[in-house]
């Protein structure tokens, strides 16, 4: 699925953006959701990725949404309000937003942003920083973006009461037979429930609703050759949200120095030097946008979005692998105890996380 596309698929793609019988495709990116291809063509590189609608069941909004973003940090840049670069997308020949081909699949291509590249994982304190300062400052820079100018393309999408009853549904559904295997994770999960009633008061309270990106996962973000963050990449999941998801998800891919699909569950550990980092470049990116009730709540955030992810793996494999891409069959299950060992850590460190916020 991942490889090089058919031919018909290439002619098809060539077709709606004009690429030569030259134009070159090879594989780019470890995401799991898309299917993400650099095309060279005549000296010019492209991203081209193919839509997953299974996953995005209206692939029209989630085009819509990404060029009113790109579009909004676009005047944001050119305002000097806004200092990182922003994704560029290539329409096709008859000014379409993305290509739909004959068998169904869509299809739609970025510019290239050059010289730089993505991390699976922090490998120092300064990589934190400007991944919370690039995060922040999207984040930011989206404030003056009107909450109804995009759409919910998943709805509930990181919803931690739903997602923890899709959980229990499928490990009482069993659909794959592998609650057994799974099931000290299980139980390891379970204790999620705790998260939930701060969740609620949250929301009672009054939890800023704002457009968010919802995926700020660290190799979401583009950096240059000297360690500077250069572009937020990945916008399909912008839509209305908390901050909480987006520090949560920064957390989740960077306070642990093993990738989450990494089976040394020992090595899974909080650097509390890279929390601070991460928060102390967020506050400085996001300027006055933090409210008092969202900074007092980082260190909650990381809880919450690793216990969400966490449980979104286990559901996949409860459910025999229908969401997620995977390398091996017990990959979600890798994944999932892995989370649950940096939520076990995070509830450990919870207060102590949260003192280093500035
Ligand atoms: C997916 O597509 P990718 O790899 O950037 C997923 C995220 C998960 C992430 C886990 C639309 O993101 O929510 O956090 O995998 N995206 C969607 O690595 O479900
Ligand atoms: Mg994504």
């Amino acid at each position: 699925m991942n490889g090089i596309p058919a031919p018909a698929t290439r002619a098809g793609v060539a077709e709606a953006w004009g690429l030569s019988p030259q134009a070159r495709f090879a594989h780019l990116g470890n995401g799991l959701i898309n299917r993400t291809l650099l095309v060279t063509d005549d000296g010019r590189r492209r991203v081209l990725q193919c839509l997953n609608t299974h996953v995005f069941r209206d692939p029209a909004l989630v085009m819509r949404n990404c060029h009113a973003v790109t579009a909004h940090l676009g005047r944001e840049r050119a305002a000097g309000r806004y200092g990182y670069s922003v994704l560029e997308l290539v329409p096709t020949l008859a000014g379409e937003p993305a290509a739909v081909l004959d068998d169904g699949t869509w299809w739609r291509m970025y510019d290239h942003v050059p010289d730089t590249r993505t991390h699976e994982t922090a490998d120092t304190p300064a990589t934190a920083f400007e991944a919370g300062r690039g995060f922040g400052a999207f984040a930011a820079a989206l404030t003056s973006l009107g909450p109804d100018a995009v759409g919910e393309v998943i709805p509930h999408f990181h919803d931690p009461v739903r997602r923890f009853d899709a959980f229990r549904k499928a490990l009482d559904d069993d659909r794959a037979g592998r609650a057994t295997e799974a099931k000290a994770t299980c139980n390891a999960a379970l204790a999620f429930a705790d998260v939930l009633p701060h969740w609620r008061s949250l929301r009672e309270q009054g939890l800023a609703w704002r457009v968010t990106h919802n995926d700020c996962k660290l190799n979401n973000l583009l950096f240059d050759a000297s360690g500077h963050a250069v572009c937020v990449i990945d916008l399909d999941t912008v839509m209305p949200g908390s901050v909480l998801f987006d520090f949560g998800d920064m957390c989740r891919t960077m306070l642990s120095p093993v990738p989450e699909d990494s089976i040394e569950l020992d090595r899974v550990v909080v650097r509390h030097d890279y929390f601070e980092a991460l928060a102390r470049g967020y506050v400085e990116g996001s300027g006055e946008m933090l409210t008092a009730l969202e900074r007092d709540n980082l260190a909650f955030a990381a809880r919450l979005i690793v216990g969400v992810i966490g449980l979104r793996f286990l559901t996949d494999y409860l459910d025999g692998d229908r969401y997620f891409r995977i390398a091996h069959p017990t990959h979600n299950l890798e994944r999932a105890r892995n989370q649950f060992a940096l939520y076990a850590a995070l509830t450990r460190d919870a207060d102590a996380l949260q003192a280093l916020v500035p």
